[in-house]
Parts: C-alpha cells; structure tokens; sequence
C-alpha cells in the first residue's frame, strides 16, 4: 500500500479544494500501484474464500489501449451464484440482530479504508473505465461519503424504531424497519465503485445480505470494494463477490428464490424485464436507475458562458456515459446563434487522449459496441439533421489502441428519433425553441426523466421549471455541470418515469429506507 495522503482533501467531479501538483503526485503513486497489479487472476469471493470458476476466465481489457490486460477474472457458473446465494442467506440472520450501532461501526470503517485507498481505486477505474483523474477520484471519494452519508440518516431516525399511538391505556407499539434478507446487487460500468458502494452499503446498513455482480467491463474495481469491505471486518458471509458473463449468471443471480430483494442500475430494457419477472411468487423490493435523456434549457436571459461551461461539462464529462449526461438541449432562438458558437468553442478545446494522464479531460468509450452505437448514430443524425461539430472515430496515433470518439454536437428537428433514444455516447443534439413554454414541453416528452438543467437570470423561470419538469434531479444555473455530479446528502438522485422504479433516489435522504420492511410491535401489558 503506498498511498495514504500527506494531506485530507476532497475531490469531487468538478472541484478540488487542493493545490493540483499534490493531487497529481498521489495520483501517480495511484496508478503506479495499479499497473503493478495488471495482468493477475482473481477468483470468486464466495463466503470469504477464494473459489475457481467454472469457464474461461474474462479478460479485463482498458478501453484505453486494448493490449493493455488488466487483468482475468474468474467466470462464475450459475451453481456458483447459488452457493453465494445460500451462504447470504446463512449469514443474513445474524446480521440483522446485530446492534445497529455496530453494524455502522464497520461500514465507517469501510468508508475510511476507501478514502484511505482512494488513489489506488481512482488508477484502477481510470485504467478499466477509461476516467479522467478528476473523475476517477470523484467516484472514490463519492463512494467513501455515501457510506458515511447513510450511516448518518440510519442514525438521525434512530435506527428506524419508534413508538407509535394506543388504543387502549395497556398498549403499548413500536413501529421497526427490518431488513428483507438477501439482495442481488447488480452494477454497471460506468460508475463501477461508487454505484456499488452506494447500493450495497445502503443494503448492508439496513441489515441485509449481499450478493454482488460488477459490470463485465470493471471486476477490478468491484474486487477493490469487496477487500474494503473485508479490511472494515465486515463478517464474510455478507458480501460475495461474483464475476462471469452476463449472459450465463445474469438471471441466475435474481431467480434464485432466495435472493429477498435486487438493487439495480443500468439499462432501462433490462430494468423492465427484471421488475416484470422478479416478483413471480409474492411482491418483491426492487430498486432501480434505468438511465436518462436529460435536457438542458437555455432562455433568453441566461447568461451564456455559464450555461455553455455546464452544458459542455455534462455531455462531455465521462464520454457522455453517465446516466446524468446532458444530451439534449433546448435553446432560445433568440440566443441559439450566440450560446451555439460558446458551446462549439467550448467543445473544440476538450482535451482528448489517455485520461490516466495529467490534464487529459476525454477518454475513450468503455468498448466497441459502444463505438457502433455512436457511429450508427451519428448516420442517424445525418438524416435530417446535421453534424456541427465531432462525428467521427478517432484513430491517430496512439489513439488507434482505444475506443476512441470525438465529443459530437448535432442540430436537429424537434422530431428526430435522437431527442429521446439513450445513447451513453458523447453525442449532444441541440434545437433551437420558441421559448421556455416549447423548452418544458418537449423535455417531458421523453420516457425518461432522470435529472434536468435550466440557465435563466428569471427566477420565475426556474421556479416554473421546477414546478413543471418532470425529473427527479433538477439544477438551475449550474456552471459546473448543468444536469450531473449529483453528491451524497446534497442531491437525491431520483429517477421518475422511465428512469427509476421506487420514486426515491440514492444519494439521498429516503434511500437506506427501502432496504426494510416495517413491522409493528403490540405488547398488552
Ligand atoms: C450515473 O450517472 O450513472 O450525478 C450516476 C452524477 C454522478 C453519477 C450518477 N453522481 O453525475
């Protein structure tokens, strides 16, 4: 280990409160430890062992060079999963009668090793996901404080047990949350540590067992949580770690009927088909983020720097593949020509390359598919509309190793199929409007409605928009990223419609509550 910071400081997406030189030095220690550690095997962590797979292991490629390996990853068979499922079961019992208070003894502690180890994980994730630095600490740092941010809430209500009224003078009831049991936590890429931290820390907060998936793409990052949580003494039984292909272990990892509860996020196609499928004996908790096409409105009065600052963040940041991204904007025309010209300047200046190295803002795509759907899109663009700036894979030099894509603006009629398709590519279609009464309608024209942004100096415009957006992450006038970079305990990241299945958001206030069913307790005395 060779990382711990000489000095506390807090990196999140956007900001960093700290001299840059130092940030970099322990960076660097970061990415040292990481590319040492390339190239190994790594089993499964079932009940704390390490167990075999059962096919041909996964190569974990970096989409920023694919001959660099970063290591091969155990495949898990749909049995395997099952033996995990069986082992958290077992375990879950004991968990749940264990005080509250010492149940978030030890996920603080898991949250202290993550910050402690927050330069080794920021490498890992901007080897396997393709990050900027900022980013990749931004996703560390960010999974550190959802821990630390739901122990406060399970505190703050007193681990969820209250008295509640009576009937009669010798009645006496306290209302208690309680965990369901085991929970199937399946995680996507592009958040790989602080999307897992989030979903199963909350689940383990709660009481519950977990049985976790990362993303095919980022098991090294996964494996990083799992030995956080284990450093943290967590007991074995309650977090196994379970690698394999998507296509062999995905239902297996939900159908099992001992699997209480799933915690989700991804695809709004594959969301669907789980919430349809799960409950098939009785109602069972599911949990979700399915993504979004999140709109950023320009009026007339914004004040267009800014809103070009945030815009060009939101839908560049990542590639473009944060389920917050901005990929839409509805512009005043008014001002379209003005705010048009600051977002192409703004842009062109996106510095592209290894995002494992200093002052690099863009990386690649997370894989070739990804690189498909952004051309075939691109083609869509062309029909109709048409392309302002970017459009193209790029191949120079050592970018020819990586998935690489140019950041893409493209103006389009209202219409075009584009407005409303996710993409998760770095692809922004813009379209000029009549006003903020043609800018609300067509952003609720979607089927998703995760976060939104509006750039106005009207504050009965952003009142408006607040009143009448129909998304669960709502920002105004925000340089430093019109609808992402959404943190714990100051954003709820709710998703409505299409974009989420409880109507309450990670990140926020009412999360760790839907890990537990309540149960009330009568005693006559
Ligand atoms: C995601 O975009 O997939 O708000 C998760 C944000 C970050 C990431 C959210 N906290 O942009």
């Amino acid at each position: 280990m060779t990382t711990a910071p000489a000095q506390e400081f807090k990196v999140t997406y956007s900001a960093i409160n700290a001299d840059m030189s130092e940030f970099h030095k322990l960076f660097d220690q970061g990415l040292a430890w990481a590319r040492k550690g390339m190239g190994a095997e790594h089993p499964l962590i079932i009940d704390g062992k390490a167990v075999k797979g059962a096919g041909e292991p996964l190569a974990d490629v970096s989409p920023i060079n694919t001959d660099w390996l970063l290591g091969r990853f155990a495949a898990a068979s749909p049995r395997q999963v099952g033996s995990a499922v069986e082992a958290a079961h077992a375990a879950q019992k004991a968990w749940a009668r264990t005080p509250w208070r010492e149940r978030l003894a030890i996920l603080r502690r898991a949250s202290a090793e993550i910050r402690r180890r927050k330069w080794e994980i920021g490498a890992v994730m901007s080897l396997e996901v393709g990050k900027s630095r900022l980013e990749a600490l931004g996703d560390a740092e960010e999974s550190a404080d959802l821990i630390a941010y739901y122990c406060q809430v399970f505190e703050q209500n007193d681990g969820f047990a209250r008295p509640l009224g009576k009937l009669a003078p010798n009645e006496k009831t306290c209302d208690v949350l309680r965990p369901f049991g085991v929970f199937a936590c399946i995680a996507p890429f592009n958040f790989p540590m602080a999307l897992s931290t989030g979903m199963s820390s909350a689940a383990l907060i709660a009481g519950n067992a977990v049985v976790y998936k990362p993303s095919q793409e980022t098991p090294w990052t996964g494996l990083l949580l799992q030995q956080c949580y284990a450093a943290a003494g967590l007991p074995s039984g309650l977090f196994h770690f379970i690698t394999g292909r998507g296509s062999v272990i995905g239902d297996a990892f939900w159908k099992h009927p001992k699997v209480d509860g799933i915690v989700f996020t991804g695809s709004k196609e594959v969301g669907l088909r789980m919430l349809k499928e799960f409950s098939r004996d009785w109602p069972k908790p599911a949990l979700m983020e399915l993504g979004g096409k999140n709109p950023a409105i320009v009026c007339e009065s914004a004040d267009l720097d800014m809103a070009a600052e945030g815009v060009a963040k939101s839908a560049f940041s990542l590639q473009g593949q944060k389920c917050s991204a901005c990929s839409r904007v509805y512009v005043d025309r008014r001002i379209a020509d003005a705010f048009g010209a600051k977002l192409l300047e703004r842009a062109k200046a996106v510095a592209i390359g290894d995002p494992t190295q200093r002052d690099v803002y863009f990386g690649p795509l997370i894989n070739a598919r990804a690189v498909k759907t952004f051309e075939a899109a691109v083609e869509s663009a062309k029909k109709g509309g048409h392309v302002l700036i970017g459009g193209e894979r790029l191949r120079q030099g050592a970018l020819a190793k990586g998935h690489y894509v140019a950041p893409t603006i493209v103006q389009l009629p209202l219409e075009h199929e584009l407005f409303r398709r996710e993409l998760f590519v770095p692809l922004l279609s813009l379209a000029p409007v009549s006003g903020l009464d043609e800018a609300l309608s067509r952003s609720n024209d979607a089927e998703y409605g995760l976060t939104a942004g509006i750039f106005t100096r009207k504050k009965e415009e952003i009142e408006r928009f607040f009143d009448e957006i129909e998304a669960g992450v709502c920002y105004a006038n925000r340089r430093s990223g019109a609808t992402t970079g959404a943190w714990p305990g100051v954003q709820s990241f709710c998703g409505w419609k299409g974009s989420g299945a409880t109507g309450k958001g990670g990140c926020g206030p009412y999360y760790v509550q839907q890990f537990m069913r309540e149960q009330s307790r009568t005693v006559m005395e």
